[in-house]
């Protein structure tokens, strides 16, 4: 193929041979995957990495709550103890959830919108393959003279500045992670922009679109925020800068600032993808348009927007003027509006409804459920002085396990489950996915509702010993988590199950109220599709279908 039409496999290719640059995929065996430059091989290995982090992250989860199980120090010293917690911190966020939903992204977007691939087939390879590097430096560390980051995911100095090379191993793969975040970002931006099929309009796509297209804008803006961190600390260890160093002038202060001012848009990105996949799921199983389609990506950008302006609400107890205390925590509080205007909608949604329960609605549900908990236990710590009592305690570790397990977890659930059928071709076994909703809702909350009370009473986050009057609320929350941890190989296997053939061949399209345009193509997907975009009437249909145009 001519180098022209590589070329304009970057640009809207409608109507255009867009085999050009994409014969690396005819490879087989592993190379397949190494060179992948398939949306769908991407996803996929975007997927498999994010459960793999996963199931790591969850290991280390499980070490914590063991160490928590009684009081007095059983199974690590504290020093590992607290290398457990970082890592486990920073594997979920960075190495299960964002992957994850950037698998999904590179998988679904695609076939979402009409589109022949992403824009930027061979980035995406190069986005997918930083990660496991990350990874590894990040394990690594485990072993190295110090071990591991053991200051918290949040990494504040004067800490993590004296900490031994563990904490550079964080740094190069914190690098690594976010350089990944941001040419996978370019890539959903781009595709989003320029590869819809023809006759949809930004304020037609399908919501995952939307959350996708937000999500991206907000890792471009900071994810070199955290680059800029974490550089600076790194600087501050080996270079003789004094940013964060109060001895040379500098400001431990400040670090927290810049951080949360990348942290707070993060709690996002790993919230908008999933109001996005709920977005789907919910009008499919009430068979009925989503509600509110406009407010919904209107409430999606405002959410964005603001996230920038209340990054303080991390920092009520460091202190900081009266003033800046309230604009903290009224910006915070008024992030409650657009997002119960989500709320509101997918109730609305669902009002009148012929609904039905299959997993995935049972997922979106859940989360509904819960992230409204996670959402006013969040708005409880955004009180200052509420906030000033409560800091750096388990209330914190409930609410964020609330937004980030139920929520961005359990709709990632929901989305395997979902898309199970068009990408391996096969039905999951629903009783078998109805229990593992069912288990992880019981076992998730008997792990996390207790941690409310532990938090009010006063026990502290980050350690590995507490006093005797935490300890019956611990012991539950400790059974909980086994059990919740034992439930997610019953996913495992149901994944596994349906790949190797399920209960039987899926349809094309196996939810009746299923209309967005992947539903369209066979199941399981091709390796190519929509090489020519889909015809006008197509994609009219499904529009109309879901209420984002009028009937003619
Ligand atoms: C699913 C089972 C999970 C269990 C049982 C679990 C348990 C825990 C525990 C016990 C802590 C330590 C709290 C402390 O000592 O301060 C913790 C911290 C944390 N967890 Fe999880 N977790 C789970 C999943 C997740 C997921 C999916 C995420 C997604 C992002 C996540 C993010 C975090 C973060 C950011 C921290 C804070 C780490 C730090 O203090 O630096 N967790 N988790
Ligand atoms: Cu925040």
């Amino acid at each position: 193929m001519s180098t022209v039409i590589k070329a304009a496999d970057t640009v809207d290719t409608h109507g255009v041979d867009t085999h050009g640059g994409h014969h690396a995929e005819h490879h087989a065996g592993w190379v397949r995957w190494l060179y992948a430059t398939n949306h769908k091989d991407i996803g996929t290995l975007y997927l498999w990495f994010a459960f793999a982090m996963f199931i790591t992250g969850g290991v280390m989860a499980l070490g914590i709550r063991a160490e928590l199980f009684q009081p007095g120090l059983q199974f690590w010293q504290p020093e590992f103890f607290n290398q457990l917690t970082t890592l486990h911190g920073i594997i979920m966020v960075f190495g299960a959830i964002m992957p994850a939903f950037t698998g999904l992204a590179n998988w679904m977007l695609p076939l979402m919108l009409g589109a022949p691939d992403m824009a930027f087939a061979r980035m995406n390879n190069w986005s997918f393959w930083l990660l496991p590097p990350a990874a590894a430096l990040l394990l690594i560390s485990l072993f190295v003279p110090g071990g591991a980051a053991a200051g918290g995911w949040t990494l504040y100095p004067p800490l993590s500045a004296q900490a031994g090379m563990g904490m550079d191993l964080a740094i190069f793969s914190i690098h690594l992670l976010g350089l990944s975040s941001i040419m996978g970002s370019i890539n959903i931006i781009t595709t989003i922009l320029n590869m819809r099929a023809p006759g949809m309009t930004l304020l037609k796509m399908p919501l995952f679109a939307w959350t996708s297209l937000v999500t991206a804008y907000l890792l471009i803006a900071v994810a070199p925020v955290l680059a800029g961190a974490v550089t600076m600390l790194l600087t501050d260890r080996h270079f003789g800068t004094h940013f964060f160093s109060a001895a040379g002038g500098g400001d431990p202060v400040l670090f927290q600032h810049i951080f949360w001012f990348f942290g707070h848009p993060e709690v996002y990105i790993m919230a908008l993808p999933a109001f996005g996949i709920v977005s789907q799921i919910i009008p499919t199983f009430a068979r009925k348009p989503l509600f509110g389609y406009v407010s919904m990506v209107y409430a999606t950008c405002s959410i964005a927007i603001l996230s920038f302006m209340v990054w303080g609400h991390h920092m009520f107890s460091v202190g900081m003027p009266a003033t800046a205390q309230l604009f903290f925590m009224f910006l915070t509080m008024l992030i409650a509006v657009p997002t119960g205007v989500k709320v509101f909608n997918w109730i609305a949604t669902m009002w009148q409804g012929s609904l039905t329960f299959e997993t995935p609605m049972l997922f979106a549900i859940g989360f509904v459920c819960l992230f409204t908990v996670g959402g006013f236990s969040g708005l409880v710590l955004s009180i200052a002085p509420v906030d000033t009592q409560m800091h750096d305690t388990y209330y914190v570790v409930a609410h964020f396990h609330y937004v980030l397990v139920a929520g961005a977890l359990f709709s990632l659930f929901a989305a395997v489950y979902y898309w199970l059928p068009k990408w391996t071709g096969y039905m999951y076994h629903e009783g078998r996915g109805k229990l593992h909703f069912w288990w992880s809702m019981v076992w998730f909350n008997v792990t996390f509702f207790p941690m409310h009370f532990l938090g009010l009473a006063g026990m502290p986050r980050r350690i590995p010993d507490y006093a005797l009057q935490f300890t019956d609320f611990n012991t539950v929350a400790s059974v909980g988590a086994f059990c919740f941890g034992l439930g997610q190989l019953l996913f495992f296997y149901n994944v596994i199950h349906t790949i190797r053939g399920g209960v039987g061949p899926a349809p094309a399209s196996p939810w009746e109220g299923g209309n967005t345009l992947e539903w369209e193509v066979a199941s399981p997907a091709p390796h190519h599709t929509w090489e020519s975009p889909p015809d006008i009437e197509t994609v009219r249909r499904g529009l109309i279908a879901q209420a984002v145009e009028e009937k003619p």
